[in-house]
């Protein structure tokens, strides 16, 4: 039977798929920071975050999956960036979501220039969850700026973030 995905697509989807799990364990590692630090509502909000991304790994398993492609579990890198203040970790964040919504676009690209409309609706989820991710990650770089200064506004934040639940995951893993 011939694969509907073009050795290029699964080669794109199975890097994203690892990169979808490095950034869980790159928030983890951020989450190991702040807790470590004192602020576990933070922690918090990274440890939710992992989850998320690595619910956003299991929807692609399951796209190679159902269409008749076997995943590539490839090793997953350690943490590559280290968190060195509170206002930092959420800088951090920012730039690996940049990252990750650049390399969402290249496969999103290439299902467009190949005609496989298939992925590129699948990939319309990641392009939407990309954008809201990159807001968040500017809203919390703004609360830091704004009431992260003071020890009174750090709790304050401190709080905020850690009432932050996990999606359900039904909705994030179709399997
Ligand atoms: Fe996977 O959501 Fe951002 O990185």
């Amino acid at each position: 039977m011939k694969l509907r995905l073009s050795e290029k697509i699964q080669q794109l989807l199975n890097e994203q798929l690892n990169k979808e799990l490095y950034s869980a364990y790159l928030y983890l590692s951020f989450a190991d920071w702040y807790d470590d630090y004192g602020l576990r509502g933070f922690a918090n909000w990274f440890v939710v975050q992992a989850s998320e991304e690595k619910a956003h790994a299991m929807r692609i398993r399951t796209y190679l999956l159902d269409n008749d492609v076997k995943p590539v579990l490839e090793p997953i890198a350690a943490p590559q960036k280290q968190v060195s203040d509170p206002a930092n970790g959420i800088e951090l964040a920012y730039e690996h979501e940049c990252f990750i919504t650049d390399s969402i676009n290249q496969i999103y690209t290439e299902s467009v220039n190949e005609g496989d409309y298939r992925t590129k609706k699948f990939l319309e989820y990641y392009i939407a969850e990309q954008q809201e991710e990159e807001i968040t990650c500017i809203d919390m770089m703004d609360d830091m700026k704004l009431f992260g200064v003071t020890p009174e506004g750090l709790f304050a934040l401190d709080e905020k973030y850690g009432s932050r639940v996990a999606a359900s995951t039904s909705a994030e893993m179709p399997r």
